[in-house]
């Protein structure tokens, strides 16, 4: 485990007359994580499902942490991708040249790919964007005077900027995970990175990420799938997500109330997602989560892929966060499957030792994809069709 002490006290210095409650919160939730018993290897029974104990503790938690499972090489391959597209990154939000004054890596993009905050910001709490659901404002600590004005928080549409997280987004282990919780026919829903750089990472404040089937008759646990959040730097308690665990069964939540019952943003019961690099969480998007900025000295990037049940989405006319609203039919579907298709493809290429996933709504209608130029055209803006719910 990461030692976060040194940022753990520096963190909670940047809360003033809170700091001494923000130094106790930081220090008791990680304790508190660590006890859950929501972590380990992923490991499946002798019919190829999840393991019962891994299912139960993800549905009673709402999040599970597989350890270990991104393995040094391969963490090796998406830090160097990573931070060769972080040189090609616009030089601000008001550009599309990077720093060099080059086209930077979105310059032509026409799906949102970027949000970029004041550092140490909070630039979706309290307002009416992703369809209000970030109800508070979180505390916005003040960054130091040599910060820059703007900085990234959210990448989208990473499988057309990265072809390492291309290559991670089909592991093998994992996509038998989302088959084993989604069913054979799973759907892809979309593809982020979550940018928290020391000093200046911003929040992204309490939030529940489903929109769409809250009402619905069918109503359960799983019907707004669930996110990988796979961590190349580790995650702590200052840097990482923090999820109030078990409210993925407790319907749409009204985070003000639980807001002014705790006394503040740290909502009671809350615990972080503790990571080494190479952990993926598998987190319930219906989970009440959230993020405080990085006031510590340890940088987190998670590559977030999620994934959904095919009837949580075909027919669904979606919410419009990721993607224009639209009803998804199965031709939709269809399409936005070829980042399975591709990165199923793209992995093979490089880990050929492997035995790759096979995607059986592929073989049903027999579909193959072959990872070439073409194919990296094809992606080009694919994020358009996110399955957003
Ligand atoms: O990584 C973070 O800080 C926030 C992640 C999040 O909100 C999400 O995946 O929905």
């Amino acid at each position: 485990m990461i030692d976060s002490t040194r940022s753990i006290k520096a963190c909670a210095a940047y809360y003033g007359e809170n700091a001494d409650e923000m130094e106790a919160y930081l220090l008791d939730g990680e304790k508190r994580a660590l006890e859950l018993g929501n972590r380990g290897p992923i490991s499946f029974d002798e019919n190829g499902e999840l393991s019962k104990e891994i299912r139960e503790a993800y549905s009673k938690n709402g999040f599970y942490i597989f350890e270990n499972v991104i393995d040094a090489k391969e963490l090796e391959d998406i830090k160097e991708d990573l931070e060769q597209l972080r040189e090609n990154f616009p030089a601000g939000p008001e550009t599309t040249l990077d720093a060099n004054g080059k086209p930077a890596f979105n310059a032509d993009s026409k799906a949102l790919t970027l949000v970029w905050s004041k550092p140490l910001g909070d630039p979706l709490g309290g307002t009416e964007l992703a369809n209000g659901r970030h109800q508070v404002k979180l505390f916005e600590p003040e960054a130091a005077d040599d910060a820059p004005q703007a900085v990234p928080v959210i990448l989208l549409g990473t499988l057309q900027f990265s072809d390492a997280c291309l290559r991670t987004y089909a592991h093998p282990k994992l996509l038998q995970v989302a088959a084993s919780i989604n069913g054979e026919d799973f759907a892809p829903f979309n593809e982020a990175l979550f940018i928290k750089e020391p000093g200046v990472g911003a929040a992204v404040s309490w939030h529940q990420d489903g929109v769409t089937h809250w009402d619905s008759k069918d109503f359960d646990e799983d019907i707004h799938g669930f996110n990988f959040m796979a961590q190349v730097y580790g995650s702590t308690a200052v840097n990482g997500v923090w999820v109030l665990p078990g409210t993925h069964k407790d319907g749409k939540i009204d985070i003000k109330k639980l807001v002014a019952e705790s006394g503040s943003e740290r909502l009671k019961g809350a615990v972080p997602m503790i990571c080494n690099p190479g952990d993926v969480v598998m987190c319930n998007r219906q989970l009440l989560h959230g993020s405080f900025p990085n006031c510590g000295f340890e940088k987190r990037v998670t590559v977030n892929f999620g994934f959904h049940k095919r009837s949580s989405v075909l027919g669904t006319k979606g919410g419009g966060i990721h993607s224009e609203s639209q009803v998804f039919d199965a031709e939709t579907i269809n399409r936005r499957s070829k980042s399975i298709g591709y990165a199923i493809e793209a992995r093979k290429a490089k880990y050929k030792d492997e035995e790759p996933y096979v995607y059986k709504p592929f073989e049903a209608s027999k579909t193959s994809y072959v990872w070439n130029e073409n194919a990296r055209k094809d992606l080009i803006d694919y994020n358009l069709e996110d399955l957003s719910i």
